[in-house]
């Protein structure tokens, strides 16, 4: 008993505060966790559950009719504007995906990570709690089949149709996580909220913010509504705005008419105590029931609520998709003006009484309707304007660039269509899709490997190929892979890192045999590699056959976005030690990036790691971390020679390492920081000496051939 040993019961056993991580002493170690976030142990789910077979069962339309109803059931403990949740809803929507980013494909609303910190609490989510809470009873009813993340984009898009906007359709497939997902570099920031100036090189260059940021500062989804560090000058504001929306993949004319579409209904909120708001979900105490910013100005009616601090709507009818956004902005001059919480935004000078805004909770009481810096932008900002003013002459032009960017800013990372489930999906492709046609399944896999091996091309060229094809994978917004064969069409083909002479040589080997035997070229890239591992595997002496799974198709050029491509070149890959450039992030972290993002557990990056190396499969034939005097053939070479103490390692200057015989001093092999961090990080050093233990070296063959197929197969959906 804690209490009787007279100690302080701080000094509990269980290490069960965060900030007292035993790790927390060494800050830049690297941070393998990222592998084993969501372990199946955090997982509630019975063993075999399996989402994609669950959500076929889902009441389709039931939801959608609950949701609906749902619109405008206002609850008293957080009462809807006007009697309707659609604003809030929305809102709810567009923040769970907004925190997508194009650069790395992390982010947005593929995970109902929005749940969890540091979502769930960043000052841009507040009274997002409320939203959620109020869509439980939904979720409740419906249970596993519906994951919330589903239900926290639905909500949004069932109330644009409810509000009489014709939304482009929904597909449901999305799949929850149970806790953060702490892989998201959102910034190194001193703190929540700091300047902008923290993440840019040059404050008035929003293009110069740190990669793969989206978000003009730490907490919040995209940029200060207030203006650029809290001062009004939407000139400026347009600059962010731009920058913003464009790494979470939107061009201007996308931008505009999310902006001017998302405030056309709803209202912003600067409650009446906005100095006296509690702690966010994460630092309240228990009796907050998990939610946050507890406002005590808070009368019980919806026009007391607090929220960002801004104060009214856009539209005189906020219940109501119309043109009323364009009509206001153009009809008046606007000046800016504070809230009554205290912040800046902007008000029209002479509104017309028929123009003004009832209450929210009364409405025989009028108010002005109010523009944050971000919707000024849309109109001092030349380009925003002139797409403004298409969009304010034709509603139904603006209706449906904004129902189809509303359709791609909540889909797009949910990777193909074979992801989508449902009777609201539509039925079009969409170039962002990255579409890939249904592959044959139906020819000899024996006679296309035959040809193969007789094409004489080097099982390190196959293997590499294979590689190169399949690591452009991310999970996180599931594109890339070796699906489609995009690696032959522009721009992959002609990347830096795939070696562009040797991928036409082998390329140009394997295409007449996609031909002649009706395989996909996809399917004979991938089966070459295997044809040139098996040949490894065998000339190690070991017999383990390396499983395939056909039926990948090949897209061609009209499917291809090639511009979207660009965030996929890889700048660096471990695997197959090669970095395009010199970067001030290490070897070993880009790695480690990239091995989360192909969804690899640290055992995995070793194993392959470790593998490739002495398969020769390195960028030009290299010999950095080829570890072995009989290349060519897969065997864990690699780790015996790396945790020999019979050698010696020595920095030898630009980013190289040279390991020596300890005694004679004689110069074995050559070596990057992303080989001999396999043997200095004490965690992957312990996976090192599994695979260089005597009874393993059969293991780390079976290791290496299941990491590979879980590659090669990373984007094979259809399989799950
Ligand atoms: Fe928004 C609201 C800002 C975009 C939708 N917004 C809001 C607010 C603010 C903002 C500040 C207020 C909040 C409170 O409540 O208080 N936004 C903003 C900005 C931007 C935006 C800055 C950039 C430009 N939004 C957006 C988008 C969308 C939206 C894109 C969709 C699409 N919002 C929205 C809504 C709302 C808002 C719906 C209302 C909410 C309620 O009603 O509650």
């Amino acid at each position: 008993n804690v209490h009787k040993l007279g100690g302080c019961p701080v000094n509990h056993g269980g290490n069960t505060a965060l900030n007292n991580h035993p790790t927390k002493w060494w800050p830049n170690s690297l941070n393998l966790d990222i592998l084993h976030q969501h372990d199946a142990r955090s997982n509630p789910m019975d063993p075999g559950y399996n989402h994609r077979d669950a959500v076929k069962g889902l009441d389709f339309q039931g939801v959608w009719n609950d949701v609906d109803a749902l619109l405008t059931d206002s609850q008293a403990w957080w009462p809807a504007d006007w009697g309707h949740y659609g604003g809030l809803f929305i809102r709810l929507s567009w923040h769970a995906a907004g925190s997508y980013r194009l650069g790395d494909g992390r982010g947005g609303a593929g995970t109902g990570n929005i749940r969890f910190e540091p979502l769930n609490s960043w000052p841009d989510n507040a009274s997002l709690d409320k939203a959620r809470r109020l869509l439980w009873p939904v979720k409740k009813k419906y249970g596993n089949a519906l994951s919330w993340a589903d239900l926290l984009v639905l909500a949004g898009t069932v109330a644009y149709q409810n509000m009489g906007l014709k939304t482009f359709g929904f597909a449901f497939g999305r799949q929850d996580i149970w806790g953060p997902e702490i892989d998201i570099n959102w910034g190194s920031d001193t703190e929540i909220l700091a300047p902008t100036d923290e993440r840019v090189d040059d404050l008035a260059d929003a293009n110069s913010m740190y990669n793969p940021l989206a978000a003009s500062h730490m907490g919040l989804i995209y940029v200060n509504p207030e203006g650029v560090n809290g001062t009004p000058n939407p000139a400026e504001t347009a600059k962010y705005v731009r920058m913003t929306f464009a790494r979470m993949a939107m061009n201007d004319e996308e931008t505009a008419a999310l902006t001017v579409g998302g405030h056309t209904v709803g209202k912003a909120h600067g409650g009446v105590a906005a100095d006296k708001v509690g702690p966010e979900p994460a630092a309240a105490g228990v009796e907050a029931a998990g939610f946050g910013w507890a406002d005590p100005g808070f009368d019980g009616n919806a026009n007391t609520e607090h929220t960002s601090g801004l104060e009214g709507a856009w539209t005189s009818n906020p219940t109501k998709w119309d043109n009323g956004y364009l009509d206001l902005l153009f009809k008046y001059e606007w000046q800016t003006v504070k809230s009554r919480a205290g912040a800046w935004q902007w008000e029209p000078i002479d509104i017309a009484e028929e123009d003004k805004v009832p209450d929210a909770t009364d409405p025989s009481i009028k108010h002005n309707p109010m523009m944050t810096d971000a919707d000024m932008a849309m109109k001092v900002d030349p380009i925003y304007r002139e797409i403004c003013e298409r969009f304010h002459k034709d509603p139904d032009y603006l209706a449906d660039t904004f129902a189809r960017a509303w359709f791609k800013l909540t889909h797009r990372d949910m990777g193909p269509k074979s992801n989508y489930y449902g009777p609201f999906v539509p039925s079009e492709d969409l170039v962002w899709q990255d579409p890939v046609p249904a592959g044959n399944t139906e020819y000899d896999v024996d006679a296309v490997k035959a040809k193969i091996a007789a094409s004489g091309l080097p099982a390190a060229e196959l293997i590499a190929t294979a590689w190169d094809s399949a690591r452009t994978f991310r999970g996180s917004d599931k594109r890339g892979g070796a699906n489609g064969a995009r690696i032959r069409l522009a721009p992959q083909k002609d990347w830096a890192g795939n070696e562009p002479d040797r991928l036409q040589k082998v390329l140009g080997a394997l295409s007449p045999i996609a031909t002649e035997t009706g395989a996909s070229l996809a399917d004979v890239i991938v089966l070459a590699g295997n044809v040139g591992l098996e040949q490894s595997i065998k000339a190690a002496g070991y017999n383990v056959d390396v499983p395939f799974a056909p039926g990948r198709g090949d897209a061609t050029d009209e499917m291809t976005d090639a511009d979207s491509f660009s965030v996929l070149e890889p700048l660096a890959d471990g695997f197959r030690n090669w970095q395009k450039e010199a970067y001030t992030v290490s070897a070993e972290e880009m790695l480690l990036d990239r091995a989360q993002l192909l969804g690899l557990t640290a055992p995995e990056m070793t194993v392959l790691v470790g593998g490739m190396r002495v398969l020769g499969t390195n960028y030009g034939g290299e010999k950095h971390g080829v570890f072995t005097d009989r290349e060519g053939q897969l065997t864990n070479d690699f780790f015996v020679n790396l945790t020999d103490m019979a050698n010696s390692w020595h920095p030898v200057g630009d980013g190289t390492y040279e390991v020596r015989d300890r005694e004679t001093g004689t110069v074995k092999w050559t070596a990057t920081s992303a080989d001999l961090v396999f043997g200095s990080n004490s965690i992957l050093r312990s996976y090192s000496e599994v695979y260089a233990q005597d009874d393993n070296a059969e293991k780390f063959v079976r290791d290496f051939v299941a990491a590979w197929t879980k590659v090669m197969n990373a984007d094979r959906f259809d399989l799950a």
